[in-house]
Order: structure tokens, then sequence, then C-alpha cells
């Protein structure tokens, strides 16, 4: 049975000022058709055309004839929303009932990707829409191109709670995606001058159809003030928290839907507004700018993704918008989802919060504040509580990116919580003091409280600490967690430590970006694959067969085309149909190495240039860039630079015309990386071995049928091992190498003068050849690599260019070639985020 009224008011225990009767349950009607179920309308052509002209002409208040495209894509994507709501309705009232744990997945990031595709896969209405769009004179490839997408992520970290949502409501296991909703996601990159310059994201301008607000479900959040004990007759010290400001939180619900099982999961994302709209005092007295202050600064908190936080003001507001979302989470876990009865020394049995990465883990002395404070529990008996609630995934090894927040900055911001901290932080120094007598010096390494530069709180001790679980994203990454950035943890708690490898779901990655490798696989295996990807491996014998490889081969030109069609348009590139596309796609960090491709793009220029290659010689190749620099990664900006002006020249010279092309589109993005990746021939997974946690474009790309050059870092290490040597171009130091030189002293400059090639390559650079005979504007990127080169690009340089040399050769037969990129798709399946999510349930949500 489904339910279609609110069953509770839903406000919080510091009710905010909305009229708490206007938002209470509405009076249950007697009306026999008032508790449902709700009918989807049928699942036809007809029912399909009749639906959406009434969402049309209701919904959007127009006539077919009368319409605009977004019209007509509003309407279309409300019609798909009706067809998932009683799926939702009754996926929601099921786990109601039933009572099981839930997975709360607090993620700062949700890179979700465009909506309509996937929930039309996911109900399986693809050929009806089309029919019925058609029926009424619209081509629905144009609405799904209305779609913007939601950026509310940054890169893989965000991607990859998108996949976890999808498999997890694939697999019918009752999750809720918290996070924020930003009114910009990341930022639209655009090109000027051959330089990035961001444009903010206005996602939701044309209308969002795939959220619900839920105003009566919204929350009242706190900050600031201060905090004063008392003494109670009994002894027992209490601390209040009297906050110096609120905001309220209000949600936004998103389906999630499973892939043709029936299941509707909810991502529900907070949204900050003002407790009070506007001063209607200071409003009349002429003042408009002050009377709105309040609200423009509440309002701030969900305004964007990652602001920069190079200002303390911009710092300040990310520690906001982190205690903002997960305060307003657990809230409506505790209040809102788990029954009003509920007895909360079994919360675990109801609950994992899963902290993707360190942004959420605010919430651990959030947990304990409201166990304590608000529901009062005794301190131990929270804490044992508190400790079964979490588990913490970190995704990073750079130590500069292990967050910490100054003491200052919440003592100011959230002063009940600091003091949380500090009690939690002693305790623990406790155990490590008994676990490790007479040895001060490793507690003071593992304070959660760090007392250089600044005294600040170490985010990722306090979520190991408090965490029932820490895993990393890779086998590498797990083990260099342990041994390298956690060693002291993992000694004291051996057991704590685990690795889940990501995923992907090959709903999106595969069925839908990659139709027609879809339709192959499905005609020669069955469609069993979309849900469990193992069974790819039945693909391997096909491998040895002419024929198949024959269409294998006309399914990635044929992507090819598409997406050569769509950068035509989008971009106005124009890239030859017959070359090798090789492809290095992610966020611009100098540890990714994207000065290692362009190093390599400049050798094979000044081969052709300097006359010692023959442009005949080259093997056509097609190199394409897609990355965004974080705003104020001054480097990372020039190395856009640099690739944009090395693009410029090397497509404008008829010396390698048809040989080398370079393509960079900007603002890479979801949407570009589902026409991207089934095209590529060459995925470029090059960072310095060691420093990227896992990657997941690498496995998108290995999936598709591309063949990956790597480093023996990450996941690669796993697609290695799992495709087989043969068909993965393997180079560079290992992290043990890598160590070693690091050790021994590593010069950069002496690489530069043994090296001939290199030298070449980097004086080619310098000479301004690329910049209109500009030297100064190529010195930033040339100068850190000669004097620093912190992720060592000069010293994988040569074996880079080797294995380059031996991807040339290998690709010279089409066959061979072919052979290796299906045995890659078939050895993929161990990639599957349902894996993964196999992997969490059994290692850490147990
Ligand atoms: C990524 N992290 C890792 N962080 O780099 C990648 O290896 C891994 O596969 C992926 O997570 C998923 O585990 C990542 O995307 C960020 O975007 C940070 C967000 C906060 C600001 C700094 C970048």
């Amino acid at each position: 049975m489904t339910e279609t009224v609110p069953t509770r008011a839903v406000v919080s225990d510091e009710s905010p000022s909305t009229d708490a009767r206007r938002i209470g349950p509405a009076h249950r009607t007697s009306h026999p058709l008032a508790s449902g179920p709700v009918v989807s309308p049928p699942a036809t052509v007809d029912g399909f055309v009749e639906a959406f002209l009434a969402e049309l002409n209701y919904g959007q208040g127009t006539l077919l004839s009368q319409s605009t495209l977004n019209d007509q894509y509003l309407a279309l994507a409300r019609t798909i929303r009706r067809y998932l709501m009683a799926d939702w309705l009754e996926t929601g009232a099921r786990r109601r009932q039933a009572q099981q744990k839930t997975i709360g997945y607090l993620s700062a990031e949700y890179l979700l990707g465009r909506q309509l595709g996937n929930n039309l896969l996911a109900t399986n209405l693809q050929d009806i829409a089309e029919v019925a769009m058609t029926q009424c004179g619209i081509d629905i490839a144009a609405l799904r191109a209305q779609e913007v997408e939601p950026g509310l992520g940054n890169g893989g970290l965000g991607r990859l709670a998108a996949c976890f949502v999808d498999s997890l409501a694939t697999m019918d296991v009752p999750c809720i995606g918290y996070g924020i909703r930003y009114e910009y996601g990341i930022f639209r990159q655009t090109f000027e001058g051959d330089r990035q310059v961001e444009v903010p994201d206005s996602w939701l301008s044309l209308g969002s159809p795939w959220e619900f607000p839920h105003p009566e479900r919204q929350v009242l959040v706190s900050f600031g003030g201060q905090t004063s004990t008392t003494t109670g007759e009994d002894g027992v010290v209490t601390s209040t928290w009297t906050p110096g400001w609120q905001v309220i939180g209000m949600p936004y619900h998103y389906m999630v839907p499973g892939y043709r099982n029936g299941v509707v999961n909810t991502l529900r994302l907070w949204s900050a507004r003002a407790t009070q709209a506007f001063d209607l005092a200071i409003f009349n007295s002429g003042d408009y700018a002050e009377a709105v202050r309040a609200q423009t600064f509440a309002e701030n908190i969900s305004k964007v993704l990652y602001p920069e936080d190079s200002t303390p003001q911009g710092k300040e507001l990310r520690l906001q918008q982190q205690y903002f979302f997960v305060a307003c989470s657990l809230h409506d876990f505790i209040e809102n989802t788990i029954p009003a009865d509920f007895d909360l020394s079994r919360l675990p049995e109801r609950i994992i919060f899963q902290l993707n990465d360190t942004h959420p883990v605010i919430a651990i002395p959030e947990m304990m504040r409201i166990l304590v404070d608000k529901k009062g529990f005794e301190w131990d008996e929270a804490w044992a509580i508190t400790r079964k609630c979490f588990a913490y995934t970190c995704h990073t090894l750079l130590p500069e990116a292990l967050e910490v927040w100054s003491v200052e900055l919440l003592g100011k911001l959230l002063p009940r919580h600091l003091e949380i901290i500090y009690r939690i932080n002693d305790e623990f120094l406790e155990e490590v003091r008994e676990a490790f007598p007479g040895d001060e010096m490793r507690a003071r390494r593992m304070s959660m409280i760090a007392e250089h530069p600044v005294r600040s709180v170490r985010m990722a001790y306090l979520a190991t600490v408090a965490g029932a679980k820490v895993n990393g994203v890779a086998e590498l990454h797990s083990q260099l967690l342990r041994d390298k950035v956690l060693p002291d943890f993992s000694q004291l708690w051996p057991e704590k430590f685990t690795n889940v490898t990501n995923g992907i779901t090959p709903r999106r990655f595969v069925r839908l970006a990659n139709r027609r490798l879809s339709e192959l696989v499905t005609d020669t295996i069955g469609d069993g694959w979309v849900t469990d990807l193992d069974r790819l491996r039945e693909l391997e014998p096909l491998a040895d067969d002419a024929s198949f490889r024959e269409e294998f081969r006309a399914v990635k030109q044929a992507n090819k085309e598409r997406l050569y069609a769509l950068l035509k348009v989008r971009d106005g590139l124009e890239l030859p149909r017959e070359a090798m596309l090789d492809v290095m796609v992610k966020r611009l960090h100098e540890y990714k190495r994207q000065t290692l491709k362009l190093l390599h793009i400049v050798s094979l220029y000044d081969d052709v240039l300097s006359g010692r290659v023959a442009a005949e010689d080259v093997t056509p190749r097609t190199f394409v860039f897609g990355a965004k620099a974080a705003p104020g990664y001054h480097l990372a900006k020039e190395i856009i630079f640099l690739v944009n002006a090395v693009a410029d020249t090397v497509n404008s010279d008829p010396k390698v015309a048809g040989r080398l092309s370079v393509a960079f589109p900007a603002n890479y993005n979801v949407t570009l990386a589902e026409k991207l990746i089934p095209a590529a021939d060459l995925s470029e997974q090059i960072s310095l071995a060691g420093k990227e946690a896992s990657g997941t474009g690498n496995m998108k790309f290995a999936l598709n049928g591309a063949l990956t050059i790597g480093t023996d870092d990450g996941a690669n290490v796993e697609i290695r091992r799992l495709v087989g040597d043969d068909h993965f171009f393997l180079f560079g130091m290992d992290e043990p190498e890598v160590e070693q030189l690091r050790a021994r002293g590593y010069s950069p400059a002496a690489v530069y003068e043994e090296n001939a090639r290199l030298r070449s390559t980097i004086d080619l650079l310098a000479s301004g050849h690329f910049t209109g005979g500009d030297r100064q504007a190529v010195g930033p990127v040339i100068d850190n690599l000669l004097q620093q080169d912190s992720f060592m690009v000069f010293a994988d340089f040569q074996a880079y260019l080797d294995a380059q040399e031996r991807v040339d050769a290998a690709y010279a037969d089409p066959d061979a070639w072919s052979r290796s990129a299906i045995l890659n798709v078939a050895r993929s399946g161990y990639f599957s985020s349902d894996r993964s999510m196999r992997d969490y349930l059994s290692r850490i949500w147990a």
C-alpha cells in the first residue's frame, strides 16, 4: 500500500519560525481513493502521449503548438517522473515498515549527470518515449540536449557518490543520499585567449523538474554563540550551547531509481534559507540592502560548490556548509525517519553513516551533541553508539589534501563541537598511552589536534578514531593509507582498516553512454550483464572471432563519429575521422601529470619539425584533453593555457596535418564524458605512482574498450592484473621507486641535461614557438618543471615515450588491437559499482 499524505509533522527540535500548523500533517480524508495506490500512466505510446500532453497543458500551462523546447523538456521530465512515482512512494512505505538498516551516505558532492536518459533507461521507457515524442512532432534528442546536468561535484569523488546510490537502488538496499543543493554547482569553464575563465553554473535557471521541495521537513541549524557549564546536584557537569545565529535547512528530494526493479531510493539535498526573509522595519526605513543582509548571509551557505577558500571568509563558509548539511541530515534521520519512540541506544541497528571523505566528519561531534545534550545519554554510552554509526572513506594520498580546521574557527562557529572534540581526543590519547606506555611522541603524533602551523583539528584522525571502519578506494591506496598516511592508527587498530576498490555504474557508463556496444554485447550474451557485470567474461572467446572484432571496430568508429559531430557543433572543432583517439580527461592537477601528456605531444611534433621523423611515419593521433582547474590553482591554469597554445599551433601547422591534432573542448563534465569515453582508443592514466587514490575514469575507459597507458598507481594496478599485461601499456616508476628516487635526491634539471629528447622538447616549448614568441607565457610551467617537478614528470618522460611507441606498434595491427580492446571489456566486470556496494555491505556495513 502506498501513502499519499505525510504521516508526521516534521519540524526540528528547535522549531523553525515557519508556522508549524501550516506544515503539520494534513487532515486525513476518508475518501476511498485517498490511500492509493498511486497509479502510473499506462506504459504504452498512447499512455505516454496522454501523460505528456497533460503535463504540458496542466503542468506547464501551455499548448503543444505554443510550447517552447524548454516547456517540452520539462513536461517530458515530469511525465517520466509520473512513471517513477508509484515505485518511489511504495519503496518509501516499504522501507518505513521493514525498518531495515539504512545507509546514510554523507557526501558534499553528487555529480549526477543528466537525469532524463537515465530515468528513461531505468523505467524501460526509451522506445515508447521516442515514438510518443515523434507522434507529437518532437525530436527527443533535442529535449535531451535541453537538460543542464546538475554539476554538484568536482570530480571522481562526486561521481563515485552518484554511482554508489545508483547501485544501491539497483540492489534494493535502503539508502538515503544526503548532500547540499548548491544553487551554483561546479563552474562552467570557458576559454578566453586560451585561458580558463569560470562562469557561474546556473543549472536551476530554466527549472528543475527532478526535485521535490519539502518545506514541511525543514530543519533549524545553529551556529556560533557560546557554551556554558552547570554542575547539577549529583555533581554531573552539563554543557549548554547558546547559539548566536541560525539558518533553516530546506530539503529537496530527488528520485534514485534502480534499474528496472521497481525500487526508487531518495537523495535528499539541503538548501539554506534565512529564518526571516527580511527585516520589515529596516526595509521600511529605506535601507533595502541591510534589510536582506541576514537572508543573503544565510543563503550563501548553499550558494556555491567549493567557494574559494584562500580567504578566511571562504574557509568559514566551507565549514558552515559542512556542518549545515550534516546537522540537517542527522536531524532528518533521527527525528523524521525512524519512529518517534525508537530506542536510540539501538541506533546502529538502523543506520550507518558513510563519510565520503572528511567533508562530513563534523557529523561525529554532532551525533555526540544530539545524544548527550539533547537525548540525555551518558557520555560513554553515547560514544559507544556513535562509534558504530559512522564509517570513513579516504579518497586521497596527498597529505595537503587531508582537511584541518583551525581551532579558532571551529571554536567560533561551533563552540560545543570543539569541546566535544577535545574530550574525544583526551580520552583517545589516554587509550594510546595505555596501549603504548611511555611513547609520548606517538601520542602527540596521533592527537586530533595539530599544534603547527596553527592549532587545528585533523578531521581525518577524528574520522579514523570514531569510524567503525576506515577504507581506501583501491588496493594500493588502502595499503598506503595504512602504511604511510595513518600508520599509527593501523598499528593500534589493524582490524579497522579495509579496502573497497571503487567502481562505476554500468547503467550510465556503458548501457546509456554506449548504446551500440550495449546492443552488440546483448545480442551476443544476453542482457544480464547490465546488473551482473561479471557476465562480460562470456565475451572472452569472441576476442578471437574475426567477425565479432569487425563489429566491435564498427561500434568504436560510429562512436568516434558521434563524438566528432558533437565537438563540431559544441566547440567548432574539426577532427579527422581516421586517427587513434588518445584521451586524457580528469581534474587538472600536477600529480595527474597532464604536463607529461603535453610533453609527449610536443616531442612528436618536434620530431617532425626537426626532421628526425618524416610526417608520414607518425601514427595519426587525435589527442583530447578535458579538465577543469580549481579557480585558485594558478599553476593548473597555466597548464591549461599551455595545452591550448600547443593545440592552436599543432592544429594549424600543415607539416603535421592529418597526423597530429589536439582538442581541448571546454567544460568537461559527465555529459561530455558519456560521449568521449565510448569513442576512445587509448586511455591516459599517468599519475605519479602513489598519488592517485584510485581513479574511476580508468575503469570507464576499459569497460568501453579503450586500452590503458598507465603507471602502477591507484586502480590501474587492478585493471592491469585483470585485463593482463599484454593488454595494458605499463610504464614508469612504481611507488617504492618513486620513494627511493626522492630519498636519493631528485633533480629534474639533471634529467633535462642528460636526455636529449627531453631537452629538445622543453627547449621548443620554452622558445615561445607555441605562444607567438612570448617566452614569458610558458615560464610558470617550464620553470616549475625544471626547478621542482614535484611529481617527477621528467623522471618518467623517457619511459612514457617508449611506452607510447609500443602503443603505436600495437595500433598498427587492428586485429590485435581490437582483440585487446575486447579483452579489456570482457575482463573489467569487476569494476561495477554493484561489486563495490557488495564489498561495502560485507566489509563495512554488515
Ligand atoms: C578522487 N578525489 C580521487 N577529490 O582523486 C580519485 O583517485 C578517486 O578515484 C575518487 O576520488 C573516488 O574515490 C576527488 O575527486 C576531490 O575532488 C577533492 C574535493 C575537495 C577539494 C579537493 C578535491
